[in-house]
């Protein structure tokens, strides 16, 4: 039982390669109320460290109330089981795959050398059912199947040969990931994010923008056009005081042009817009509104790992007004099959570019490795 009113101290330690870096994660963690309890430079590991600038350590403390505490204690509890869940799947993965190796031996050397799906149907039936625990579409995996029979596994390949085989056709098929690049010559790169209600639009602007900031060292501004809540418009302030970067609220899609000109003396311009249901044909014309006014150099469509596909093909439908867009996939660590990344690959064609793996601003966010995911979506995790 915890009791309200009571005041408990916070103190974390935060390691960063400079002062500012440093600070932006203290407040991006603890908050603006957060307070700075000791700072010290720290040798970087590794022989030539001696070369490199120090290391700044800090350690910041929150005070908040007790039950507040009992919150963060038991996220982290959380956090820590889910990875302990995570690890645990990975090793009966291994072992199941083990399992299924040496219990399918690949039939020998036939003399013929024919291409017989027959024969050759063990080897496809454990990566088969590997993606299908990952909800990969059965019309994908079909035409997967096809392209490899007419193209590569026979009778004589080995499990290995098999899974290279499977790897490399997932990775063509996946493609070359392609996240933002800021460019000296396109100052600034207008972009922007769209997606259905709470997938996290907002969230994932602020990730990017922090990480511009600070690993690029880039200005970046950022632009919302969603005014329909309070609530809204102080998140994204909130983000842009604690990073002391530029915001611009707009309150109708024709103050866009004059936002972005305000803009001019940024590498990059993020705009935020509002969650529309795309079920909504006028709330959805807004959107319309505000991609036309804006004429971004990139969009970015945020679609949750967790959505059915039956939803993705109705956003996909939605949103195809936008001849190019990257697709984001977001909250990524809420789900076990990551078989909706190749599906909604598969059916929109457009270049993949960030996952979400977390709530945490700015580090739960990565490019999309398409290696480790094809070898995912060919595991069992
Ligand atoms: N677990 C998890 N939660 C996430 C992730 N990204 C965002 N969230 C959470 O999802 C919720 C909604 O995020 P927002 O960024 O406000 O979503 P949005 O798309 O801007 O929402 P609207 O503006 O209302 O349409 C918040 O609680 C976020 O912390 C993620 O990768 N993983
Ligand atoms: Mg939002």
């Amino acid at each position: 039982m915890s009791v309200k009113g009571w005041i408990s101290l916070k103190i974390r330690r935060y390691i960063a390669n400079n002062m500012q870096e440093a600070l932006l994660k203290v407040k991006m963690d603890l908050g603006p109320d957060a307070v700075i309890l000791n700072t010290r430079k720290m040798k970087r590991p590794g022989m030539f460290s001696f070369l490199r600038s120090p290391l700044i350590e800090v350690l910041a403390s929150l005070e908040e109330e007790e039950n507040e505490g009992k919150e963060i204690v038991e996220a982290s509890n959380a956090k820590v089981e889910q990875l302990e869940n995570k690890v645990h799947n990975m090793e009966e993965m291994l072992a199941k795959i083990y399992k299924q190796m040496s219990e399918r031996p690949v039939e020998s050397v036939k003399s013929t050398g024919e291409k017989n799906s027959s024969d050759s149907s063990n080897i496809y039936h454990v990566f088969v059912d590997n993606m299908r625990q990952n909800d990969v579409e059965e019309s994908v995996i079909s035409d997967i199947v096809q392209a490899l029979r007419q193209k590569g596994i026979d009778n004589n390949s080995s499990m290995n040969e098999a899974f290279s085989i499977f790897q490399k056709e997932l990775i063509s098929r996946l493609g070359v990931s392609q996240g933002i690049v800021p460019e000296e010559n396109k100052k600034p790169k207008v972009i922007m994010f769209l997606g259905p209600t709470g997938v996290g639009k907002t969230t994932t602007l602020a990730k990017l923008a922090a990480n511009f900031m600070i690993k690029e060292k880039k200005k970046v501004g950022m632009i919302t056009a969603d005014t329909y809540r309070i609530a809204a418009v102080e998140q994204l302030k909130t983000y842009s005081e604690i990073m002391g970067t530029s915001i611009t609220v707009i309150y109708s899609p024709k103050e866009m042009k004059d936002a972005i000109k305000k803009h001019s003396e940024d590498d990059l311009i993020l705009i935020d817009t509002p969650g529309k249901s795309h079920k909504n044909k006028k709330h959805f014309d807004e959107i319309k509104e505000i991609v036309r006014a804006a004429e971004p150099d990139e969009t970015y469509l945020l679609i949750s790992a967790t959505t059915k596909m039956k939803d993705c093909r109705e956003i996909i439908k939605a949103y195809s007004f936008i001849d190019n867009y990257k697709l984001i996939f977001t909250k990524i660590d809420e789900t076990s099959s990551l078989g909706v990344v190749l599906n909604v690959k598969e059916i929109t064609g457009k270049p993949l570019s960030y996952v979400t793996t977390g709530q945490s601003v700015p580090d739960d966010i990565e490019m999309i490795d398409v290696e480790n995911l094809s070898k995912k979506l060919l595991g069992n995790s």
